[in-house]
């Protein structure tokens, strides 16, 4: 990269919101690359993702985190952590909400955090694509008006991409001059093997409905580059019951190998060669309290 000039500008960005509000579709749509699972089920997110925005004037470390819920479980009070630690360690916040949907105590508790936390903070309504009138984004900008000292309040669609060169200015104006902190080719901070287990748990969530996705994590086991154009990828998924196992495999396994297929449709992408998946489904009763397999998904 050229020196950059003094006025360059660095640093950290947390994405802060409830469950389903859209940071991982925005972290994605803002580096430009699928980085983090994204669905519909609440709670896909459990624990801090990287994604690094790098352009002439600046660069912006986003820092996804879990949508904001009460914890119940190991697994939630990890995940909340995830959320605390994101607050207290970047240099901006970016407050995410689902500008379609009706606020609820829920809203009120993440904006007591932003505020909380004392960072300049931004107000992002997201999903403004699913308004059909723009005006109904007044009373929310008044409401968030009244009750906090915003640096920037944007209205974006992080699925249609509806504002988000402005946003991106608006980000960078917040940085402080600092060199870059990551190479200019550098897009996450997640190694593969963690990349390919969210694929596979998206493609999990995208299949499956009731209690399945809160009880399920995927867990890269084993990765064999058989050639350098080619690998053999072993994933692991982790259900606490014999009957959810059975529902995750499907009549015939026909759900489970329609999991692979896409998920290794993705992984190819993602590697840019050929590889092959396997998948086993493992009853692991509780492993959302046992702090050992949390480790060893990344949940720490
Ligand atoms: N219509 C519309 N849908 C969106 C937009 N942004 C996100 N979504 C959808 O909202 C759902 C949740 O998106 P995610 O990005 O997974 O939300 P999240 O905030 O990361 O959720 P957690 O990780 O569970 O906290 C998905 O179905 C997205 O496709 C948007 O701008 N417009
Ligand atoms: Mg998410």
């Amino acid at each position: 990269m050229d020196k950059p000039s003094p006025s360059y500008r660095a640093g950290h960005v947390a994405l802060i919101g409830r469950p389903n509000a859209g940071k991982s579709t925005l972290l994605n749509r803002l580096v430009g690359e699928k980085i983090a699972a994204v669905s519909n089920k609440p709670q896909t997110t459990r624990f801090k993702i990287l994604g690094i925005v790098t352009r002439p004037d600046g660069q912006i470390v986003l820092v996804d985190t879990p949508g904001v819920h009460k914890p119940g479980y190991e697994l939630n009070r990890r995940m909340m952590t995830a959320v605390h630690d994101a607050l207290l360690s970047v240099d901006v916040v970016c407050l995410i909400r689902d500008a379609s949907a009706a606020t609820g105590n829920g809203d009120r508790f993440v904006l007591d955090l932003v505020k909380q936390c004392g960072k300049p903070a931004l107000l992002l309504l997201n999903k403004t694509d699913k308004l059909k009138e723009k005006s109904k984004l007044l009373p929310l900008i008044e409401w968030y008006q009244g009750e906090h000292d915003w640096r920037a309040l944007v209205p974006i669609s992080a699925l249609k991409g509806d504002q988000i060169e402005q946003l991106l200015d608006e980000i960078v104006g917040q940085l402080p001059e600092s060199e870059p902190l990551y190479a200019e080719d550098e897009l996450t901070d997640q190694p593969v093997r963690a990349m390919a287990a969210e694929i596979v748990r998206e493609k999990i969530l995208e299949t499956t409905g009731e209690e399945i996705p809160y009880v399920t994590a995927v867990v890269t086991e084993k990765w064999e580059e058989v050639r350098e154009d080619f690998a053999r990828i072993y994933c692991a998924i982790f259900v606490e019951r014999e009957s959810q196992k059975r529902i995750i495999i499907g009549h015939g396994a026909q759900r489970l190998k329609q999991i692979g297929i896409s998920a290794r449709h993705d992984i190819e992408k993602l590697l840019g060669h050929r590889c092959h998946l396997e998948l086993f489904v493992k009853v692991e009763a509780d492993w959302r309290e046992r702090g050992h397999m949390l480790d060893d998904m990344g949940i720490r």
